[in-house]
């Protein structure tokens, strides 16, 4: 059997809106542009990209569990789920996957609820602050981190 080169790119809830409102936060790219540039970045290292955004938790969930089959890694910015989500910090630790966390904006500058994260202890790679470059960043670290 053939070892899986593929990656899977989680954007949680309200990430769809990406670029259609509060671009003083997170920008003008869209949730489009950011699957791109993940998937551009990916396929620099010869790495394919399925990319998964939903408002549903399950859903994400589901999508995390079947990664186990045919993914070498995650890349996921959990959305508001990153400071609420025990069963989403449960899924990532359960597949045994390496997990980069990406936050768009600086959540230590924002308000105190966004400053904890349950995903952070089940991630090696954290990229927080640097806008949407930052998934870029992250991409590449986590296949360091593999190679
Ligand atoms: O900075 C990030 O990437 C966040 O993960 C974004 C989440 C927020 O709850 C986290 O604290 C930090 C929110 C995603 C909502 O995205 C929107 C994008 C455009 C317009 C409205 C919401």
């Amino acid at each position: 059997m053939s070892i899986p080169r593929r990656l899977l790119l989680v954007n949680g809830p309200n990430l769809n809106l990406l670029g259609t409102r509060e671009p003083e936060i997170y920008g003008h790219a869209t949730l489009a542009d950011v699957e791109e540039l993940v998937t551009a970045t990916a396929a620099a290292r010869g790495v394919e990209v399925r990319s998964v955004q939903s408002n549903h938790e399950g859903v994400l969930i589901d999508a995390i569990h079947a990664a186990r089959e045919d993914c070498i890694g995650i890349v996921i910015n959990p959305g508001g789920l990153t400071h609420t989500s025990v069963v989403l910090r449960d899924a990532l630790a359960g597949v045994s996957l390496p997990v980069a966390e990406v936050h768009i904006s600086n959540v230590f500058e924002r308000e105190a609820f966004r400053h904890h994260s349950y995903i952070a202890d089940v991630a090696s790679v954290h990229v927080i602050g640097e806008g949407v470059a930052g998934y870029a960043r992250a991409t590449q670290q986590l296949l360091d981190n593999l190679t």
